[in-house]
């Protein structure tokens, strides 16, 4: 079953179970509403543990100061960023009613958002909308941290992105976590076991967030946070619960993708003292900022400049202009590529935004499944029965459990093959060439002959008396994966 194919028979299922269930008006709106989610953007909730960085990762995400990062009423309520044509702001209340427009303004560049007195208690959710072509095709969920002392706001994320009694309104997570802890462990196992199609942890994505801090700010930092963030992939316990694991500095990212002249020009006055006084300078926050004398610039500025950089970024932004870095737009464009934004968002591309059919298939068949089971009757059986051939019958489910089988090792191979297994079974990416291992710019006889190769390699692991059957059988599905590839190759 091709993505669309697969995306034909859930609509189709959704139509048929709406009409089953046309006396249950709850249960029909329901499904009205998870049909009209399949055409929706791909609904993605940031989430992680008080202060993770996530609101900070999702304005470097979206390249602009939307998400308020103080420590407002704001950041205590599950708020939507939506892609729309005029910026507005709507408060929906807990417990159902009518949402009401809400006052928004920018203060100091970020946004502000006024709850009218309304306690965060009685909010389900806010709702932003604003015109940005990043949340055209994924909106952005910013979520109260995990593990706050306050128990309502971390009860507010454990409602929504885990809820008892229905399944999550997000599509998939991009989780924040500055270490492992077990909190995070706990969170990742709860938002992982919802529903029939719990196959894989095909929806999740580990960030380690605030790569900077790692070794309290050290030049290789961001080196060091990469290598953690490596032993993680391969950690038995999250390779089951995330997709993968990027180290990211939101901080740094953010304020690259808003670079402004005037903190170039500054920057360029820090580099421009002598080595020892700018190392003098840079030794601690405190000094930076209090210093007096040898800067002509103000310890307004100063403290702006940190906020804004942290230590790490104001010593690899010095570092660089000495460099040889010249011009803001330059000095941005190094300081993105080193916080691994580009990283994360090749992997968003590559996880989420390529398979975004089949994870909104996965959460529009988690609620048919929760109808079906809350209101059985006679004339849902053939949904039942329908729901199991989708299941079973759709590649790219049964790709699923077997990428979760090997990360599991239910199902055992060398591992050389388990990770051209995976790499084939579309675990790095939907896209050929991705699967394939190959340059993403080879033409197509290059596919061709490298998807060739792999079908007749796994072709005889399928085939071959020394095999046991579990590999055997796993060896058939990675065939029907090549075949699948090449059936999207011109000839
Ligand atoms: N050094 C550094 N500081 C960061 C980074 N990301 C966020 N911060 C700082 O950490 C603090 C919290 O950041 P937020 O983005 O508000 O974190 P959050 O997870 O949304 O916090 P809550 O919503 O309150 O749970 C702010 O002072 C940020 O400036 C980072 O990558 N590096
Ligand atoms: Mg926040």
């Amino acid at each position: 079953m091709t993505e669309s194919t697969l995306g034909t028979a859930v609509r189709t299922v959704l139509r048929r179970a709406i009409d089953t269930y046309r006396d249950n008006p709850e249960a029909a709106g329901w499904l009205h509403q998870h049909l009209t989610r399949f055409d929706e953007p791909l609904r993605l909730a940031i989430a992680g543990k008080v202060k993770a960085g996530k609101s900070t990762l999702l304005n470097a995400l979206v390249g602009e100061d939307l998400a308020p990062t103080d420590a407002g009423e704001c950041t205590r309520v599950v708020t939507w960023y939506v892609d729309g044509h005029a910026p507005g702001v709507a408060l929906y209340p807990r417990g159902g009613g009518a949402p009401r427009a809400l006052r928004i303004e920018r203060a100091g560049g970020s946004l502000r958002i006024d709850l009218a007195g309304t306690p965060a208690d009685d909010v389900d959710r806010l709702v932003v909308t604003w015109p940005s072509a990043s949340l055209r095709t994924t909106a952005l969920i910013d979520t109260p941290g995990i593990g706050s002392l306050s128990i309502g706001t971390s009860a507010r994320t454990h409602q929504f992105l885990t809820p008892e009694d229905s399944p999550t309104a997000a599509d998939a997570v991009l989780y924040l976590m500055r270490h492992l802890h077990s909190t995070d462990v706990g969170f990742l196992e709860a938002f992982h076991d919802q529903g029939v199609a719990r196959a894989a942890p095909v929806n999740t994505i580990a960030v380690l967030s605030r790569a900077d801090e790692v070794g309290v700010g050290r030049p290789d930092a961001l080196l060091s946070a990469r290598r953690i963030a490596s032993r993680y992939r391969s950690d038995n316990q999250l390779r089951g619960l995330c997709q993968t694991v990027v180290a990211v500095a939101g901080l740094l990212a953010h304020t690259a993708r808003t670079l402004r002249q005037e903190e170039y020009v500054a920057l360029t006055r820090l580099a421009a003292l002598p080595g020892d006084e700018l190392d003098m300078l840079l030794l601690s926050a405190d000094r930076f900022v209090a210093a007096d004398g040898t800067v002509e610039l103000s310890p307004e500025v100063r403290g702006a400049l940190y906020d804004r950089l942290g230590m790490f970024g104001l010593r690899l932004s010095t570092t660089l202009i000495r460099q040889g870095v010249g011009g803001s737009a330059a000095l941005a464009t190094e300081l993105v590529r080193r916080s691994g934004l580009d990283e994360l968002r090749r992997v968003l591309a590559t996880q989420f935004t390529e398979r975004r059919d089949l994870l909104k298939a996965r959460s529009a068949l988690i609620a048919l499944d929760l109808v079906l089971r809350r209101d059985p009757r006679p004339a849902a059986a053939p949904l039942i029965a329908e729901v199991e051939r989708i299941l079973d019958g759709a590649h790219e489910f049964a790709e699923l459990r077997l990428i979760s089988e090997l990360r599991g090792r239910v199902v055992r191979l060398p591992r050389e093959l388990v990770d051209e297994a995976e790499r084939l079974l579309g675990a790095e990416g939907d896209v050929a060439a991705r699967r394939l291992g190959v340059d993403i710019g080879s033409d197509p006889a290059e596919l061709r002959a490298a998807a060739l190769d792999a079908l007749g390699q796994w072709r005889r692991r399928a085939d071959s008396p020394l095999s046991n059957r579990a590999v055997a059988g796993a060896a058939r599905v990675v065939v029907r994966s090549c075949e699948g590839i090449l059936a999207t190759l011109p000839r």
